[in-house]
């Protein structure tokens, strides 16, 4: 059984996310809370990659088709859409447009609860409604309605695993197990050290 501070969370600064120069911030915000970074890589996705990864999660298409689903019935309007899988498949397409438009930063953070912690930091799903202090309601205020009403994915500037399972499959869709770096951070010993031996004198 693996120790809880070994979980691994799959990040991707989107398009939008690396266009807006946010790379630093972004990074920092997650840095900052104690996660080790253990990969990361700087690339152009084909849409076929993009798909893949939405793909991992064989219930993706319908838990992400039954949100956008409700996201209609909320605002009052009728889907365009037959069913929750329909309205799934047309939201990947959409999201392999998205994340293939351009260069996006591809990284695997470890720590205690580092798939929570990274959504926290994130935020949720529309940046409109995300929290103040999170990453995306901090920097962008896309919204559902606009997204729907010209036909295009949600921008959001990151994508975040959303369970382990999630994150140990995402991880392999973009990085050999040897990519990933094995090593010790100084911080591990603070965060994580029983005694916390070897800091007095
Ligand atoms: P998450 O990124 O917060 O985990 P998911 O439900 O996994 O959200 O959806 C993946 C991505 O698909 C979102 O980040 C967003 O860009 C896009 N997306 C999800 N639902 C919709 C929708 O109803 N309309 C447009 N884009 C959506
Ligand atoms: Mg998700």
């Amino acid at each position: 059984m693996k120790h809880p501070k070994q979980e691994r969370t799959l990040v991707i600064i989107k398009p939008d996310g690396v266009q807006r120069m946010l790379i630093g911030e972004i990074i920092e915000r997650y840095e900052r809370t104690g996660l080790k970074l253990l990969v990361l890589k700087f690339l152009i996705p084909t849409p076929e990659q993009a798909k893949k990864h939405y793909l991992v999660d064989p219930g993706w298409l319908e838990v992400v088709g039954s949100k956008a689903l409700n996201s209609y019935q909320e605002r009052g309007l009728k889907s365009p859409f037959k069913s929750a899988k329909e309205c799934g498949q047309a939201v990947l397409e959409r999201n392999a447009n998205y994340i293939s438009a351009g260069p996006v930063v591809v990284m695997v953070w470890q720590g205690n609860k580092a798939i929570g912690v990274v959504r926290k930091i994130t935020g949720g799903t529309e940046p409109l409604t995300s929290d103040v202090g999170t990453i995306r309601g901090d920097f962008t205020s896309d919204s559902y309605d606009v997204a729907d009403l010209d036909s295009r994915s949600i921008r959001n500037l990151i994508h975040a695993s959303g369970s382990p399972e999630e994150a140990e499959k995402e991880i392999k869709v973009w990085f050999n197990e040897s990519e990933i770096v094995n090593y010790t951070h100084l911080n591990e010993r603070i965060l994580y050290d029983v005694d916390l031996n070897g800091i007095k004198e």
